[in-house]
């Protein structure tokens, strides 16, 4: 269930399965499975095999054999960022600490993945055997607080917990969109659990807390007020949205209202970007288009709704120049505007009654009036003639003309996300990137995780070659579950955009040369169409036949290493200065 869908969650109490009691662990999957969750990340391991058995025989839900931990948590969140929320499924000590960072970028970016992690059993506890996957003192409680940090709630399930602790996880993960830590005692997991179990419904708008009615209140008559004085408002949606499932109710504010809006690369594609109400791509002097920077730092009003993350990838290297008393932010649960502070408001609650009054008072902006910043075409004019090399100038205005409108662009770390952000997406064509945890090889596992949770979009994942070497072996995984994405592969030699901060040259930034276009075929992916293109002509010809091809496909596209600097020097030389610590200068003395 795509978030976004109005469902609520109303559970029902099953007072008489007419069942055997479920296990603790089965219980836990299908309470899980209750939110339209249909698939499991994750390596297996004896700590874990309780968990691993339950998932092989639960009929809503399908084991996904991940390359390893990392790349488990990565195609975990991938497949929350599409469906809502999502399981990965790693053992005790070895297992779990290993998908840390993707659990991690989970919570910086927001999304509830549910981390369960099989333990030893309290027997072994109790009789204070030691085991594997321990430091041999007989602590067995020590990964529990690491991986516990990569959540916004914890819980050890046992028979008599389980019920209540569930509800307690999955309300709260949802409620602030972010992991939870489940673990399983091996000889727990399996006894059945005490109490009635409840059954949950699927995943839509996200039941945030009730808003306190006067503060609510407080801020309508604000933001009103704000917007009837404003005479250049525009709106900033953020990610927030997204994850709350109000991006419908997004858009009938846009509708009523009359405002416009612009993204920052964290929101991308939040709508689609042909909505009339779209002014484009704010990231400072990296915006798209160039004046719009200026049409967002001169408003009279800025509404932020979901909190604007104000950092370095985001802002255009933090050049963006926003007066904090011209900003409304709506976070989830609280409103701030200027030196006011309103608490205990939803933003649901916040979208749901700016609509109302709109509607009330049947008055309607009209888009940022004279005020839109200059529109690009739609398409970027295609540059570069048929033998000449490929390169960045002739690849991307060509993607953009191969992305049909259903597509799910997803994109790694790297020159390709700063290029990629300022590209104007067709009509109906969403992306994922992760901007602010940006942790690279995160792109080919989160495409396997859109892929799955979203099968009716064709999957179009770009990286960079240093990105996808950290994490490529879930190509296997693409083949081994019959998914069908576009991967592509930009081969430039080097991790190239880390020259930025570290300056051109070094060895430390050189990548081993591998035929990247070799891999589907070694890694098991029958029927994909591979191919690696060095020209022009060569890259239409690709784009062609794979847009003919119904399997999987992987292409390797050559990029010279030289154009991996997106900035001018000038930019690139701030930079290096702001991250390279300066040698001190002796005082007098
Ligand atoms: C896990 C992780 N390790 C290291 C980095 C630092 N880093 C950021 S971008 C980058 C290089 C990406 O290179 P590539 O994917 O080849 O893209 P290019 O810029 O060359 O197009 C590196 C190493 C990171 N962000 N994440
Ligand atoms: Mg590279």
């Amino acid at each position: 269930m795509a978030p976004g869908e109005n469902h609520d969650q109303t559970q029902v109490v099953i007072s008489n399965p007419g069942l055997m009691t479920p296990s603790v662990v089965t219980y836990a999957l299908d309470r899980l499975a209750d939110l339209g969750i249909g698939h499991v990340f994750g390596v297996p391991g004896d700590y874990a095999f309780p968990i691993n058995d339950a998932v092989e025989v639960h009929p809503r839900l399908t084991w996904v054999p991940s390359a390893n931990e990392l790349n488990a948590a990565y195609a975990a969140d991938g497949y929350a960022r599409r469906r809502g929320a999502g399981i990965v499924c790693t053992t005790y000590g070895v297992g779990e600490l290993s998908a840390l960072n993707g659990l991690m970028g989970a919570m910086a970016e927001r999304l509830p993945v549910f981390h369960l992690v099989g333990t030893p059993s309290l027997r072994i506890v109790r009789q204070g055997l030691i085991c594997h996957h321990t430091l041999g003192d007989r602590n067995y409680d020590r990964f529990e607080a690491i991986s516990a940090s990569a959540s916004c709630v914890s819980a050890r399930l046992t028979p008599d917990n389980a019920v209540v602790e569930l509800e307690r996880l999955i309300d709260k993960a949802l409620e602030e969109s972010k992991p939870a830590y489940l673990t399983f005692p091996m000889d727990l997991a399996l006894m059945p659990i005490t109490g009635t179990p409840i059954q949950g419904s699927a995943l839509g708008v996200i039941d945030q807390h009730d808003s306190v009615a006067g503060e609510l209140e407080a801020v309508l008559d604000l933001l009103m007020a704000r917007i009837g004085a404003a005479s250049r408002p525009v709106v900033l949606p953020t990610v927030t949205l997204k994850r709350f499932g109000l991006v419908k109710a997004f858009e009938t504010f846009l509708q009523v209202s009359g405002l416009a809006y612009a993204t920052t690369p964290m929101d991308k594609s939040l709508l689609s970007e042909d909505h009339p109400a779209f002014l484009g791509m704010y990231n400072g002097h990296r915006s798209t288009p160039a004046d719009l920077q200026n049409v967002v730092e001169e408003a009279d009003l800025l509404i932020d709704f979901g909190g604007l993350v104000l950092e370095d990838l985001n802002t255009g290297l933090w050049s963006q120049s926003l007066d904090p008393r011209r900003i409304v932010a709506m976070h989830a649960d609280w409103v701030q505007a200027g030196d006011q502070v309103f608490t205990s408001v939803s933003i649901s609650d916040v979208l749901e009654g700016l609509t109302k009054r709109f509607q009330d008072a049947s008055k309607r902006l009209s888009y940022a009036g004279e005020h839109r910043p200059t529109q690009p075409a739609a398409l970027l004019p295609l540059s570069g003639t048929a033998d000449q090399p490929t390169s960045s100038a002739s690849f991307y205005p060509r993607l953009q003309q191969f992305l049909r409108s259903s597509d799910l662009l997803v994109s790694d770390t790297g020159t390709c996300l700063l290029k990629l952000n300022a590209l104007r997406l067709p009509a109906g064509v969403a992306m994922e990137s992760q901007t602010l945890w940006g942790s690279i090889g995160w792109g080919t596992p989160a495409a396997l995780g859109c892929a799955l949770a979203e099968p009716e979009r064709r999957v179009v994942l770009v990286t960079g070659d240093g990105a996808h070497q950290l994490t490529m072996q879930e190509i296997g995984v693409m083949g081994y579950t019959g998914v069908n994405p576009v991967v592509i592969v930009l081969n430039n030699g080097l991790f190239g955009v880390e020259a930025l901060i570290s300056e051109t040259g070094h060895a430390y930034n050189n990548l081993p040369a591998w035929r990247y276009a070799d891999l589907p075929a070694a890694l098991g992916c029958d029927g994909w169409w591979c191919g690696r293109v060095s020209t022009v002509a060569e890259l239409e010809q690709a784009f062609a036949e794979i847009n003919g091809h119904e399997g999987g496909a992987y292409l390797e596209v050559l990029i010279p290493a030289e154009e991996s600097q997106p900035f001018p020097e000038e930019v690139i030389e701030t930079l290096h200065q702001s991250l390279t610590p300066q040698p001190t200068v002796p005082g007098p003395g």
